[in-house]
Formats: C-alpha cells, sequence, structure tokens
C-alpha cells in the first residue's frame, strides 16, 4: 500500500488485496443480479457510456426529469444492501459512527468515459465519498471546485481506494479512459467503480 495527496483527495494506491478485491467482486455479481446495471439517460436525450447500478439506501437515476437519488431500482424493487466488507472499508477510513447510504456501482467498458462533474446533489458534503476501483486501470482526471481550472491525472488501478473530503469533496473529477483489459481480476474486461456516500 503507498499513500498520495492529489488535490486534496486522499489516494491509497494497492490497499485491497488481490483476495478481498475478488471476494468483492463475487459479492457485487449477486448485487448486480438482483439490481441489474442500466444506461441512465442524459437530459439531452442520449446515453451514459457508463453501467450503473447500486446497493444500499438510496442509487442514482437519470431520465429526462432531471437526475437524482431513488430509492428503489427502474425495475421497482429496493436496492440490495450493501455488501459488510465493502462497507467495512468505509468504517476503516471514513467512519465508524454514520454508515454510508449509497454504493454507486460503475461499470466502464471498452469505450466508457465519464466527463469532468461535480457531485453535488447530496444534502451534507461534510462526510467524504470514498471510492473502490476494480478491474481495469482509468485515468481519473481532477480540478479544482470550479469549471475551467488546471486538472491532474492519475490511473486508478484495481485494488485503489480514494477518499475525497474537505475542498476535494466538491472538486471537479471525471474518466478520461479505460486501458481495456489491463486487469485479470473478473473474467470478462472493464472497471467496476464504487462509490460509497451519505445522501441525507
Ligand atoms: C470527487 N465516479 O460516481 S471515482 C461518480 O471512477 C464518479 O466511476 C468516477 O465520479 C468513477 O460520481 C470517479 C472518484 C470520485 C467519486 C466521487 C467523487 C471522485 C469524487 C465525489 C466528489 C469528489
Ligand atoms: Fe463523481
Amino acid at each position: 500500500m503507498t499513500f498520495l495527496n492529489l488535490a486534496g483527495f486522499q489516494v491509497y494506491k494497492s490497499y485491497l488485496s488481490t483476495t478481498v478485491q475478488q471476494e468483492f467482486a463475487k459479492e457485487l455479481r449477486d448485487v448486480v443480479s438482483a439490481a441489474p446495471m442500466f444506461s441512465p439517460k442524459t437530459q439531452s436525450g442520449g446515453q451514459m457510456s457508463v453501467r450503473m447500478s447500486a446497493a444500499g439506501k438510496y442509487g442514482w437515476y437519470s431520465d429526462a426529469n432531471g437526475y437524482r437519488y431513488v430509492d428503489c431500482h427502474p425495475n421497482g424493487t429496493r436496492w440490495p444492501d450493501i455488501p459488510d466488507g465493502i462497507v467495512s472499508v468505509w468504517q476503516d477510513l471514513v467512519s465508524k459512527t454514520r454508515m454510508p447510504d449509497c454504493c454507486l456501482i460503475n461499470f466502464y467498458g471498452e469505450n466508457a468515459k465519464m466527463g469532468l462533474h461535480q457531485d453535488n446533489d447530496e444534502a451534507d458534503y461534510s462526510y467524504p465519498v470514498l471510492s473502490i476501483s476494480l478491474g481495469d486501470a482509468a485515468l481519473f482526471r481532477v480540478g479544482g471546485t470550479k469549471r475551467g481550472g488546471k486538472t491532474q491525472s492519475i490511473w486508478l488501478e484495481s485494488g485503489d481506494v480514494v477518499v475525497m473530503g474537505g475542498d476535494a469533496r466538491l472538486a471537479y473529477h471525471g474518466i478520461d479512459r479505460i486501458k481495456f483489459g489491463s486487469s485479470r481480476l473478473f473474467n470478462a474486461h472493464g472497471r467496476l467503480n464504487l462509490t460509497l456516500r451519505v445522501v441525507d
């Protein structure tokens, strides 16, 4: 494990052992079989290249009416519980008293990316967002709290954990591209990113 501070982002490289990553991958297979991945629609009528699902009290959903946190999957069922092992990463690095309300699950296939954005739909920014990367490596770009400022980039690899708190909580960030096929964690290529959040 090596620790790095990148513009207020706490980056824990190789935080999770291969064994733990494999255990998370297995638990996530059960989560996404109960709550299948979908491609959120954008306001402009397009589709995001990232596929998403979620676990916990809330998940994220987007359609012609905008984007928001919702307490059910689009299929009408409640989101599955966040697997215990994943909650324990939050307990070790963020809080032992306040549990996350949401574990967003983002899947990146070969050409998926996520444009620079801020995460500002949550009611309380005093809690950090914790990100867990699994599978193929991704080029992560971080900026400041205003659009158009200078940015820095870093490769996030399987087993890396990032904590975004303080000023970094409202920093612009995105994923430029995936190094498709760079990891052997899953039977298929691609990247999963988990973000644990306090929503309300
Ligand atoms: C900084 N996900 O789900 S993880 C997202 O890899 C999101 O799937 C990316 O941006 C991904 O919203 C980046 C790193 C990350 C996640 C949430 C943040 C950075 C963040 C929230 C606030 C500030
Ligand atoms: Fe984000």
